[in-house]
């Protein structure tokens, strides 16, 4: 991968938290590296092997101008994702916003945020076992589809399976998705429990009969383990139900 840097982007614009920077432009400077696959401009001289600067600058000062936010942490996310959200070509940003007239009572060089965001692309189990299946599992990817920072790449069939580690009492309608994300891991939890509870889940026992499930089973290929995610699932090896409707959208994820 080649990356394309930007630096000392100036927009003169309205951030902050105190009143009067509401209404008193000040300098607001951007530095923004990208990660970009520019190889084929090798062969073909042209603007589109690559991401034009050029667009990328002028959408950083469109969200720039066009907003009064708090905080430049909001502000920097805001290009970050934008970025990645029309520039397909973009794998990885990080970017940099300084406030260097930032109102501060003592002398000072700059203060800055940087955010760093990377798409990569995700594998979910989704399964339910109450209410209607079907329904359940389409407006979970209806919803994960709609979510900021995700898209629906591919979709399996479902097949239905008999309930998995002794606790669930129905059988359990089961499918796996791939989507391109720039979420980090966490972040991709939170809009799932969301989706989870916005789809009638209710948690009482663990592994017990639920409305919908997703777990995020591979993310990339990074491994995370904490207390609240372990990537690669744990279990998944021993789960046909994640493995039979995985393998059919992603072969090589399985051996
Ligand atoms: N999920 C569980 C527990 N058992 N069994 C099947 N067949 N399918 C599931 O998705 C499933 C399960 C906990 O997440
Ligand atoms: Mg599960
Ligand atoms: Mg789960």
């Amino acid at each position: 991968m080649n990356t394309i840097e930007i630096r000392g982007l100036e927009v003169s614009a309205c951030h902050g938290v105190l009143d009067f920077e509401k209404v008193k432009p000040q300098k607001f400077i951007f530095d923004a590296k990208l990660t970009v696959d520019f190889l084929s401009a090798l062969k073909n001289d042209d603007i589109s092997a690559t991401v034009n600067y050029a667009e990328v600058c002028a959408l950083i000062e469109k969200i720039t101008k066009e907003n009064k936010f708090n905080l430049i942490e909001k502000l920097a996310l805001e290009c970050a994702f934008s970025i990645l959200e029309n520039f397909g070509g973009v794998q990885k940003v990080v970017l940099t916003c300084f406030k260097p007239e930032a109102p501060l009572p003592q002398k000072f060089e700059n203060v800055s945020v940087t955010v760093e965001l990377e798409r990569v692309k995700a594998y979910l189990s989704i399964g339910s076992s109450m209410g209607d299946r079907q329904a359940n599992l389409y407006r979970a990817i209806k919803l994960l589809g709609e979510t900021r920072g995700i898209s629906i790449e591919k979709v399996s069939a479902f097949i239905e399976t008999e309930p998995y580690g002794g606790v669930a009492k129905n059988k359990f309608l089961n499918g796996a998705v791939s989507v391109t994300t720039f979420l980090p891991p966490h972040a991709l939890l939170d809009e799932i429990h969301r989706i989870e509870k916005a789809c009638g889940r209710v948690r009482k026992k663990r592994w017990d009969d639920r409305t919908l499930d997703i777990d995020i089973i591979f993310y990339g290929d990074k491994t995370i383990c904490d207390e609240t995610l372990i990537i690669p699932h744990p279990d998944y090896m021993n789960r046909d139900f994640v493995k039979i409707p995985l393998k059919s959208i992603a072969p090589h994820k399985l051996t």
